[in-house]
């Protein structure tokens, strides 16, 4: 099936949703980003103006970053005492930024419920859900698919769809999946879809401040005290951090503080790979890995059980002193380097 069969089957059967009794439903994935969150909320304003029911049950924390975004308070709080009802108003499901229900948590249990299922992806691997399957891995991320989509839907309808939110939502789409634009997943496309619904207002500085600038005095006190404490070995070529919970505790800090700390080790002149190892909660350690091109982080990983991408990759260990571990994985990145 071609991009177009994909694209123009999915917009039939969200147009036929009109004449069906009952809601079309959206799933993003768990750890919803930007991109799952922009893309499927954006959807669901350009349906909601078609008078096409939509539904979006939601089961996770929004984090701090996507709080800015307009129209939240469309998701339904979901409990799993509520997949009945919930289910008899199901007459599509549709996975957003997703292939594979296996990925949208709990929802499952009520996605599995859909007389048919949908998914609009951009995720190249992934799992088999749905009869109508739109995916395309040339896409930055969904957001310029739902943009596409959207076009579609206003040349069928012969409606004009797009508003302020929409841009919103799509621009924040596309700007997280893309780093601000800054990764090489960007294309002319991507750059075509921005310049496209930058013409909706858009305030690009607001989203990249939540996206990506937004912090705290906690979360810098954390990132001041790991960057003076990282060790770096073999002549630069290994950086290495580690964090317990009483440091988290002592900045006033929680374990989602760390995030973009992995990234600032890799970029360190020299650093080949680097290494984050973070004492949780329960006391387990788990290690989080960046690497250039010279060092696999998947392969290294594996050797301990855990896995990943090539140049991102994580593993996790038992209870034990931080000072062991780090030591196990100094020692045989030692092998690699
Ligand atoms: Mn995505």
């Amino acid at each position: 099936m071609t991009e177009l069969d994909s694209i123009s089957q999915l917009a039939d059967r969200l147009l036929a949703a009109e004449h069906i009794a009952g809601s079309i439903f959206l799933y993003p994935h768990v750890s919803i980003d930007g991109d799952a969150l922009g893309s499927m909320l954006a959807l669901a304003n350009a349906l909601g103006q078609l008078n096409i029911r939509v539904r979006m049950p939601f089961d996770e924390e929004i984090s701090d970053r996507l709080l800015f975004l307009p129209e939240l308070d469309r998701l339904e709080p979901f409990d799993e005492s509520l997949v009945a009802e919930l289910a008899s108003d199901q007459q599509f499901a549709l996975l957003v930024d997703c292939s594979d229900s296996g990925r949208i948590g709990r929802l499952k249990a009520l996605s599995d419920l859909a007389p048919q299922i949908g998914v609009i992806d951009h995720h190249v691997s992934g799992g088999q859900s749905g009869f109508l399957r739109w995916i395309d891995p040339t896409a930055a991320a969904v957001g310029e698919m739902v943009y596409d989509l959207i076009v579609e839907l206003e040349k069928r309808t012969g409606r004009s769809l797009f508003n302020q939110t929409i841009g919103v939502l799509l621009m924040t789409a596309i700007v997280s999946d893309t780093g601000g634009f800054a990764f090489s997943n960007v294309s002319a496309r991507t750059f075509r879809t921005a310049a496209a619904l930058m013409k909706n207002d858009i305030d690009l500085r607001t989203i990249t401040y939540y996206l990506f600038d937004l912090t705290s005095q906690e979360r810098m006190r954390l990132m001041g005290r790991v960057f003076t404490d990282a060790q770096f070995h073999y002549r630069g070529r290994l950086a290495i951090a580690l964090v317990d919970q009483e440091l988290i505790n002592s900045c006033g800090a929680s374990d989602a503080d760390l995030e973009g700390v992995i990234g600032h080790l890799r970029n360190v002149a020299g650093v080949e790979a680097a290494f984050l190892i973070r004492e949780l909660p329960g006391q387990d350690l788990r290690v989080n890995i960046r690497s250039s091109e010279a060092f696999n982080a998947a392969e290294f990983a594996r050797l301990f059980g855990g896995g990943g991408h090539p140049r991102a990759a994580g593993l996790q260990f038992e209870p034990m002193p931080l000072d062991k571990a780090a030591a196990l994985i100094i020692n045989k990145a030692g092998e690699w380097l």
